[in-house]
């Protein structure tokens, strides 16, 4: 089972620095080492970290239509050669994992994913719901806007942005859960409930259990489609998680983190997974080591590794 790994190292999609040392800090926390040892048959290539180039024609379209918002043009460079990654990836392996970054990678990632894969259904773990539309934006940090790109119903607020061209595949809103939900702008609560997005925020993890809030999300998707993860690290409590740009309290234990990904990964339809927003230069030394070890945890359920002991291998290809 072929596993490729892009490191994403943006961080302008919010205003502190340090999330874009995320992937080169996990690669130095033995990454590779802790993936292999959980499956033995993973074939994992590092593809080291994405580059790109912010070209004029962006510029030009950041400051005729997008200058109310804070970093447009590298936000869409980066994506767009993120889209490309990612179909490059699937070509050569089964599945794939970026690392970021802040979470405006989510956009280049998945749609990446929808162009090689157009039967496709996403999971995205979080305390916040990052469907901001560049009009709704309280902080104008795009990293609480990537979803917006990904639905038919909203892209159309992006006009100037010639998605379409982009990436024609969008995401059907019925194919999107959000899991861990905690801290939604009053306009992202709106879109949410007029789209009727299915989302179970940590009120009804609380009323109904993980169990239950799996088995309703997989319901939900379609059973035929493959499956995309987008991690927010910010999902799991800031106890586990507290190096990241905007903790919040009162989120999954890293038990849940961990019981979400599995049951996912049990579906043998992840094909794609980002991880992001780990933060190295907030919090203390040791905030940044239980950081660290708390998305190595949810990468190892994710990739490989049972509590049970048991060794189902690979996730696709049996
Ligand atoms: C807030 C915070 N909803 C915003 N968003 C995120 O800035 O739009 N924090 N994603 O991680
Ligand atoms: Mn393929
Ligand atoms: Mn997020
Ligand atoms: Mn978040």
């Amino acid at each position: 089972n072929r596993l490729g790994i892009i490191g994403v190292p943006f961080a302008k999609g919010q205003t502190k620095q340090g999330v874009e040392l995320a992937p080169d800090l996990l690669r130095q926390n033995r990454l590779r080492q802790v993936l292999q040892s959980s499956d033995e048959r993973l074939l994992i290539t590092d593809y080291g970290n994405l580059q790109y180039a912010v070209d004029e024609s962006l510029l030009q379209q950041q400051r005729q239509h997008y200058h109310h918002i804070h970093n447009y043009a590298d936000f869409m460079a980066c994506n767009l050669a993120l889209i490309g990654q990612v179909q490059l990836m699937l070509r050569e392996n089964a599945q794939f994992l970026a690392i970021g970054g802040d979470h405006a990678i989510g956009f280049g990632s998945v749609a990446g994913h929808l162009q090689h894969t157009p039967n496709l259904s996403l999971v995205w773990i979080d305390a916040h719901a990052d469907i901001n539309l560049h009009s709704t934006s309280q902080s104008g940090n795009i990293h609480g806007m990537p979803v917006s790109f990904l639905l038919p119903q909203l892209r159309a607020t992006w006009q100037h942005a010639a998605l379409d061209k982009i990436a024609p595949n969008c995401l059907p809103k019925d194919q999107l859960v959000y899991i861990g939900l905690r801290d939604i702008d009053p306009y992202e609560a709106f879109i949410l409930n007029k789209f009727g997005i299915r989302y179970y925020a940590m009120d009804s993890i609380d009323r109904v259990g993980v169990p239950k809030i799996i088995e309703m999300t997989l319901d939900a998707l379609s059973p035929r489609n493959k499956i995309h993860v987008s991690f927010d690290i910010d999902a799991l409590d800031s106890n586990v998680a507290p190096s990241t740009g905007t903790a919040v309290r009162g989120g999954l234990t890293l038990r849940e983190g961990i019981s979400i990904v599995e049951a996912l990964r049990d579906t043998k339809r992840v094909q794609g997974m980002d991880l992001v927003e780990i933060n190295p230069k907030l919090g203390s030394e040791r905030d940044v080591r239980t950081t660290v070890d708390s998305g190595l945890e949810i990468l190892k359920s994710m990739f490989g590794y049972r509590r049970s002991g048991a060794r189902y291998y690979s996730n696709l290809d049996t």
